[in-house]
Parts: C-alpha cells; structure tokens; sequence
C-alpha cells in the first residue's frame, strides 16, 4: 500500500489529505518525522552562516578522500544522535561514516543519508542539502552489516531531500508521487506545498561540469559537441550547474531538464562520482515518481545490484526524453 505521509498540513494549514495511517506504517511516518527533525536543527544553523560557528573546514577527510567541513560533521552528528534514539532504526550508513552503523537489532527500518551534500557550496552561502533514503531492515544479516543496505533501489520505501536554500524544502515520495513541502518557520512545521511533482518534458536544459569534458570518454565528448554546436535540435539549449546535486535535481524536478555526472578518466572516478546508496538511489525515486527516467551505464539505477557500501555510479537522470536521447548516442544496447 502506499504511504503519502503527512508532516504538518497542507499551506492553507488544513490537514494533508493524503494521510493514511495504519499500524505498521505509522512506524514510517514517525521515523520520517524523527529525520526532519534533525533537518529543521540543520536548516537552522546553516541559516545562521558565520554566525553558527560551524563554516569552514575541519583538518580530517572522509571516507571520500572529502576535506570534511565543520557543517558535515555536525549534520552526520545530528542525524546519528537523533536516529540511534529512535526505535525504528536498525541501521545507519552515511557518506560521512567508513562502515555502517548498527542501532536497535530487532528494529524494522535501515536510513542512509548524505547528510550535506554540496559542502563546497556552505562557505559561499550557496544551495546544499541533506538527501536520505529508508529500506526496511533484512533479518538475515547482522545490523552492522554492509549487507543490510545491498537492496536494489526499487526497495526504498521513502526517498527524499531537504533543501537548505531561500526556503527550507522537502521533496519526499513514500512510493506514490513525489511531493514538495516547505519549512514555514512560523511554526516549525514542512507543509504540503506540491502536491503532486510532474517533470516537465519540454526543457532544453542540461546540467553537467562541463570543465570535466577532458576526461570524459569520447562517445560522451561526441554527445556533448552534438548539443553544444551541431544539433540543430540544441539550439535553444541552456545550461545550469549548482554544484550541489541536490539543487540541481529540484530545479530540475520543478522544470524539467536533465543532470550529468558521467565516468571520467581521473583516478577513482572510473565509475563517476556520485554514491549509489544515498544520492543516486533516492534522487531516482523521486525523478521517477515525477514521471521521469534515471540510468548509469543506460540501464535503469534503481535496478543496480549494488557491491559496496559507497559505490559510486555514473548518472544521468531527468526529463525522459533528454535521458533518452543520451542513453540512445551512447549505449546500442540501452534500455531506452
Ligand atoms: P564537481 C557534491 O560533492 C557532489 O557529490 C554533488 O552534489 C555534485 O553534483 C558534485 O559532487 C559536484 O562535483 O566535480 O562538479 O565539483
């Protein structure tokens, strides 16, 4: 069955309509709420900026080779502290943790989070945010196990982001269709403010970090000179990059376009950049339960069996004709 969660209401302060509630999960809707929570502490001191305290770098590296900043240390914190307190949670894997994390071993939830993504973006005031995924919890591996999180995407039973941006907004699917809501700081509550998210099909706006070209492999080189100065099909194209993967997918949720992360040949980026687990497995949901398509590889990423705990996927996700139109260039054996 599917879940439409309620967080606070609608705007116009009504109750959301598509709650439904039932014993077993009801257990979602208050671990979803325990995430938020730890959102709404995030929000706050990002707001804060200089102010806070927590800007700039600290002296350690993530398991990433990632300088950490102070604000992803504090993000993984909250959302840990917060989790390990709630009785639903089995398991917690962050971008920010080497190995998973085991919580309560009877309990029917596993989280995984990128607690900041787009940390260069914190000391220039720019767009981050916090995505996280919840699966439910598998009885034949250990809490602490990897194993626990090696379920195809198409098992996540929530997907969603915060968006710490002019306004604080959640975009959030339960398995039905992915809908917006926005932090009113009046009173602390994520009302309902889209109901319904429908990628647009119209756009002509890609978005990709286009001073990687070089090391891309020459079948996408070919791709990109095609959009940029041949196709006549491109010639109203435009281009915008965040930065911050999670503010290129809103804008690209609320108008259509498609983002790029592709393999490249620096070392360690074999496979691209962006971790199969909590960015491109919960922004694939939410592309696709707004009527849009996510691949790596020109197959389906929430069909990947995924191997590791932050492995890492080359992902082209957004408006099913520009994704489409991509997959078809590069791969002859894609699933388009
Ligand atoms: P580059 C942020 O670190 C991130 O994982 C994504 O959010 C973002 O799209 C990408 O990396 C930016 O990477 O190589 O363009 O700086």
């Amino acid at each position: 069955m599917t879940l439409i969660v309620s967080i606070g209401g609608n705007k116009h302060g009504k109750t959301d309509p598509y709650i439904k509630k039932d014993g077993v999960e009801l257990d979602l809707i208050l671990l979803i709420r325990t995430i938020l929570a730890a959102t709404k502490e995030i929000a706050f001191r990002v707001s804060q900026g200089e102010l806070s305290g927590v800007l700039g770098s600290t002296l350690d590296e993530n398991i990433q080779g990632e300088v950490q900043k102070k604000l992803d240390v504090l993000a993984n914190q909250l959302l840990k502290d917060m989790l390990s307190d709630d009785d639903s949670v089995r398991s917690i894997a962050s971008e920010e943790e080497e190995f998973v994390v085991p919580v309560h071993s009877t309990a029917p939830y596993i989280v995984a989070f990128d607690p900041l993504d787009g940390s260069s973006n914190i000391d220039i005031n720019g767009q981050i945010g916090t995505i996280f995924t919840i699966y439910r919890a598998r009885d034949d591996v250990a809490a602490n196990s990897p194993e626990q999180f090696a379920q195809l995407g198409t098992e996540q039973v929530c997907a969603g982001y915060v968006l710490y941006g002019p306004s604080t907004y959640l975009m959030m699917t339960t398995g039905g269709p992915t809908r917006g809501y926005t932090l009113d700081l009046t009173h602390g509550g994520y009302l309902l403010t889209v109901p319904e998210v429908t990628l647009s099909q119209d756009s002509m706006e890609f978005s990709a970090n286009m001073a990687n070209y070089r090391y891309w492999q020459e079948g996408v080189q070919h791709y990109f000179d095609q959009v940029l100065y041949s196709s006549e099909d491109y010639k109203d194209v435009t281009m915008r990059y965040n930065g911050a993967m999670v503010g290129d997918i809103n804008r690209i949720l609320i108008k259509g376009g498609v983002f790029h992360y592709p393999s490249d040949a620096r070392a360690g980026n074999e496979n691209g950049k962006i971790r199969l687990l909590y960015e491109a497995n919960p922004l694939a949901m939410l592309i696709e339960k707004a009527g849009g398509k996510a691949t790596a590889h020109g197959k389906r990423i929430m069909a990947l069996p995924p191997t590791s705990l932050h492995q890492r996927v080359p992902v082209v996700m957004g408006s099913n004709n520009l994704v489409d139109e991509f997959d078809k260039a590069i791969f002859s054996n894609s699933n388009v």
